[in-house]
């Protein structure tokens, strides 16, 4: 039977590739880190990294990334004066697992020297409780008495991209805790690791080595004995508000975790994890497959989500790595924000809060873009300040090692009006009005400004129009009226209106501070003017079909394996300057799908039918974005088997790690939370026909062929709701916490859900 609530491999990783990958696969994280799935005795060749949010910096003119630490998981074992790795000849079997429950990587592996086998086994979770704490149990047995050598401590040889990160770095040990820091070049930030750990065996002694703070145990380890220690890291720096130095709470959090031991600290970890799957845990009955990979992008959405008080946002690549620069996108907002929304509201808190704390990036980015704009730009590539991180020549043409001027960063503009609609929707979904007046609006106010800044009025038209633009198909740069960009400025526009409208019904006095502060109160009627007269492209009247942007229809036809076939290097990219997609109509991901799929509303199933069938075989779905978009809208129009196939391609990209790790020269590997979104939005939104507003939540089931039972959680206005969907029924159970009756509309009967009181409706057989 298999296990839906883990991963688990016999296999070893040995070529550079798939190691790599595998260290995206097994990582652990917690928010304040993550752990790529590595083995103890691993070093930097084989990427070993724990990296961290929200901390970045910059080495020469190389780009700004987030820091690793070093690696206070590090443990190596000899068996007479051999050492083991599961990269030599020595292993006998080995397995490694990943258990979703509580995100715990445990590893057995046994070698064979000279006669004598030797097992290791180890386990290791970051703390879900303890933010800064890293837990390891470690254990060895050999067949024969033998002389063991163990070495463990902190490994400070940190595998980079755009490395050495720390400087001065400084190893000692006080008393028995290790310990091992640095500070960041650019912005001489201090990073300390401490170790401590309960070892008791053997002869110990310490030893300082090349960036290596290491107890070295010898032992002459017993025929069949366990020998079994646990070790505790602890990484702070400079950005923790800790009230001592922050190698003073590294010491004090690793001795803490010591007295508590292995166990008390794992109880308190699992607990949160439960409390975390009980919020959020999906259930698929009949379709193993499907429930296993679900689980498993939900599991990657959990890991990740922001600390509590953070203001940290979940970057494109998670903390798998530091591809994409750490660069927080559009991703966050569009992709993984609804989940966090609909079950953890307190995530979702955070992740706009880290908009709220990079606003002035973003008046700083608008600024200086272009002509000079006003408002709020924000980075298509943000990092801790909302500076924007995305360069202008972004792409290395892999065939010369030229760079390739790409327009991401300026052109890309629907990102401010992604950030708005996330603030929004948090308002509108959550109930809670504190995110507004805690920034939020101000965001929205600002986005809308900016928009207002960049779209140009056509006076033979009388409309605004709003041209030179990036979508999200990043083959066809600077073009004109891109449905997705027009739709995402005019919501914008919308939402700057019913901000001011709420803050002055509910919040006079702050909506008065608010545009005093801005000096923005001349400018709204311009953005009233701007949400009725914005043009947004319409569809063909006979087709149905909506232009992606001016002119696309008069593109070239082609077809993806056409333009692969033409390719001169298997990582030429295909969009940029002389890309072989631009004068054609492939696209690189979901552009008006998407569209459709994010206001899911406002569009008949014939239109997204039509749109669907239009765009599908024009898109190669080279970003990790586009499938679950394509899923979402398919299922809304009732070509389940699409749906599904899709749903199944988004939700298994880290586990099958079957995705592409350049773009032209450019390194873009690690995990793909945002498909872990998309997958959970296409498992809620898409198969469960979730819909929810300002006024209720609407659900409109459409279970795929094998799916028998659908069950999800739904946090909405500050309440609790757990959905169980078959083929014929939906019950809907409110908490008997929740703090009201709930009119959901089911199948669209109008239900009222109490707390504590289940309903179930029956509802017509779905295809
Ligand atoms: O944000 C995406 C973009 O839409 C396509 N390229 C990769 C980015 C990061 O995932």
């Amino acid at each position: 039977m298999r296990d839906l609530w883990s991963i688990s491999t016999a296999e070893l990783a040995d070529g550079k590739e798939s190691i790599m990958r595998r260290g995206n696969v097994y990582q652990i994280a917690n928010g304040y880190m993550g752990y790529r799935g590595t083995l103890d005795e691993f070093g930097p060749q084989q990427l070993v990294g724990i990296t961290l949010a929200g901390i970045f910096d910059r080495v020469g003119s190389a780009w700004r990334e987030p820091v690793n630490a070093p690696n206070g998981g590090f443990t190596s074992v000899a068996l007479e004066g051999v050492e083991l790795s599961t990269l030599g000849k020595k292993v006998v079997r080995h397995r490694q697992t990943l258990r979703f429950a509580n995100a715990v990587f445990e590893r057995e592996t046994e070698f064979a020297s000279k006669g004598t086998s030797l097992t290791i086994r180890s386990a290791r979770f970051l703390s879900a409780d303890t933010p800064n704490l890293g837990v390891i149990r470690f254990s060895i047995t050999c067949s024969n008495a033998a002389k063991v050598t163990v070495r463990t401590g902190i490994d400070g040889n940190i595998w980079d991209l755009n490395g050495p990160h720390l400087i001065q770095m400084s190893a000692e040990r006080r008393e028995s805790v290790l310990l091992l820091q640095g500070l960041t070049s650019e912005a001489s930030k201090r990073v300390v690791v401490a170790e401590a750990t309960d070892l008791s065996f053997g002869d110990e002694v310490h030893e300082i080595k090349g960036n290596r703070n290491l107890r070295v145990i010898n032992l002459r380890a017993e025929a069949g004995k366990v020998y079994t220690f646990h070790k505790y890291f602890a990484v702070f720096t400079d950005n923790d508000a800790v009230d001592k130095p922050v190698a003073e709470a590294a010491i004090e959090a690793v001795r803490q975790a010591k007295t508590l031991g292995y166990e008390a600290c794992m109880a308190s970890h699992s607990a949160e994890w439960r409390k975390r799957w009980d919020q959020s845990d999906v259930k698929i009955e009949g379709d193993n497959d499907a429930q296993h990979a679900l689980r498993y992008s939900i599991l990657q959405l959990l890991m990740v989500g922001p600390v509590k008080g953070s203001a940290n946002s979940i970057p494109a690549r998670a903390l798998s790595g530091q591809a994409y620069k750490g660069a927080i996108f559009w991703d966050t907002e569009m992709f993984m924000f609804p989940f966090f929304l609909h079950t953890h509201p307190e995530k979702a808190i955070e992740l706009m809060r880290y908009r709220i704390k990079t606003l002035d990036g973003a008046r700083r980015k608008a600024k200086t873009e272009g002509s000079g704009y006003r408002g709020a730009f924000y980075a298509w590539e943000s990092q801790e300040t909302g500076d924007d991180a995305c360069t202008y020549f972004n792409i290395g043409d892999p065939s010369n090692g030229r760079q390739l001027r790409t327009y991401f960063r300026d052109k890309q503009v629907h990102i401010s009006g992604d950030v708005a609609i996330a603030m929004w929707d948090y308002f509108r979904l959550s109930g809670d009005d504190s995110l507004l007046l805690e920034g939020g609006a101000e965001v929205i106010l600002e986005c809308a400004r900016f928009y207002c800044s960049y779209i140009h009025y056509k006076r033979d038209k009388q409309r605004y129009e709003i041209l030179d633009v990036v979508g999200p198909d990043e083959y066809h740069e600077r073009v004109n009226n891109n449905a997705f960009t027009s739709m995402v400025v005019k919501e914008t526009f919308t939402i700057a209106n019913e901000t001011v409208r709420h803050l002055r019904r509910e919040h006079p006095k702050a909506l008065r501070t608010l545009l005093r502060k801005l000096r923005i109160k001349g400018e709204l009627p311009n953005f009233r003017d701007a949400a009725r007269r914005l043009f947004v492209p319409k569809p063909d009247a006979k087709t149905g079909v909506i232009e992606q942007f001016d002119g696309y229809l008069g593109l070239r036809e082609s077809t993806v394996e056409e333009l692969k076939a033409r390719m001169l290097h298997p990582n030429e990219y295909l969009g940029a300057g002389q890309g072989l997609a631009v004068p054609t109509k492939i696209i690189k991901q979901a552009d008006v799908v998407m569209m459709l799929s994010l206001f899911r509303t406002r569009f008949s199933a014939e239109l997204k039918k039509a749109n669907w069938e239009y765009y599908e075989p024009r898109t190669e779905h080279g970003s990790s974005l586009s499938a679950c978009a394509y899923a979402m809208v398919a299922a809304e129009f009732g070509n389940l088997d699409f749906a599904y196939k899709y749903f199944l391609k988004t939700a298994k990209i880290d586990l099958e790690a079957k995705y592409r790790v350049y773009a032209g020269s450019v390194f873009m590997g690690g995990s793909h939370p945002a498909a872990n979104g998309g997958a959970w939005m296409t498992a809620v939104f898409g198969f469960g026909g979730v819909q929810a507003d300002e006024n209720r939540v609407a659900i409109n089931p459409r279970l795929c062929g094998k799916w028998r039972r659908l069950q999800f959680n739904l946090a909405y206005k500050g309440d609790a709701f757990r959905v169980n969907i078959t083929k014929t029924s939906v019950r809907v159970d409110a908490s008997p916490s929740n703090s009201r009756v709930h009119t959901v509309l089911v199948a669209g009967k109008p239900v009222k859900c109490s707390p504590g009181r289940p309903v179930t409706v029956k509802y017509g057989r779905t295809r």
